[in-house]
């Protein structure tokens, strides 16, 4: 397993998402997934399923420090005093007395990013998160961010594939030496039955997913796909046997536009 070094940390390249898993499937995929090699596991208070996590982390027996695992603060918890209880009951429900990475999961405007990044480091500085970061942060949020934080950030979550240009986002977290962490690497799905990523397969016996995952580690980028599905677990970590040339990796970003995100909401800031 490749890892993306940021600002200290070392992020196993391929993760498991878990957002919209819930219940028992989504502790037997954790599970399943860190039988499989996975080292990184990516939830929020948001998706409900920390428990779940949890549990499948410890069925897995995987020793902890041999585990990545993430989790994000909802903005509606973003007031310091609030942020840090949400840090404390996340790690009560994945029964971990850290996290790896604790992300604020989108910006919110109507708390000052300066507080919320003070409550941030602090969490850190309590022992409660090895290393932070945000999600769905935009250039303009990064530069403000950065020079807010105590403490250093390392990574910036966003929806990131082939579809979908991060130019900008990319540039700004490699200015600070933070990593791009992608969620929705395979465009909801979309990924698996396009014709060029279909086409550029072919030519190393790969399928289309694990051309736009390899298109994104090999950016020093790391992915964290989402499946429910076993044989979709292993698929998408049979990615470190082989590299796209410089002209597939050139074909693959030109693919993408400001107008590829799938991923939108009312509340989400002005993108890039
Ligand atoms: C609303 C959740 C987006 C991905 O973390």
């Amino acid at each position: 397993m490749l890892f993306v070094e940021a600002n200290g940390a070392k992020i196993p390249a391929i993760g498991l998402g878990t957002w919209e898993l819930r219940g028992r499937t989504c502790a037997r995929i954790v599970e399943q997934a860190l039988r499989l090699g996975y080292r990184h596991i990516d939830t929020a208070q948001m998706y409900d399923n920390e428990r779940e996590v949890g549990e499948g982390l410890r069925a897995a027996g995987v020793k902890r420090d041999q585990v990545f695992i993430t989790t994000k603060v909802w903005p509606s918890h973003f007031a310091p005093h609030d942020l840090e209880r949400s840090a404390k009951e996340s790690l009560v429900r994945l029964r971990l007395t850290e996290v790896d990475l604790l992300l604020l999961h989108w910006p919110n405007p109507q708390v000052p990013l300066v507080e919320t990044l003070g409550g941030l480091a602090r969490v850190k500085r309590q022992g409660l998160a090895r290393h932070i970061g945000v999600s769905n942060f935009t250039v303009a949020l990064i530069e403000e961010a950065i020079a807010a934080c105590s403490e250093p950030l390392v990574c910036d979550q966003v929806e990131y594939h082939p579809y979908l240009d991060q130019t900008k986002v990319k540039d700004a977290c490699a200015r600070h030496g933070m990593a791009v962490v992608a969620y929705n690497p395979l465009a909801k799905g979309r990924i698996k039955n396009d014709r060029a990523l279909l086409r550029i397969g072919d030519r190393y016996r790969k399928t289309a997913a694990q051309i736009g995952l390899r298109w994104l580690v090999q950016q020093d980028v790391a992915a964290i796909p989402r499946t429910s599905r076993l044989e979709r677990l292993s698929e998408n970590i049979e990615i470190f046997d082989f590299e796209l040339s410089d002209e597939d990796m050139q074909e693959l970003s030109a693919m993408g536009s400001s107008s590829g995100r799938l991923t939108d909401f009312g509340f989400a800031p002005k993108w890039d």
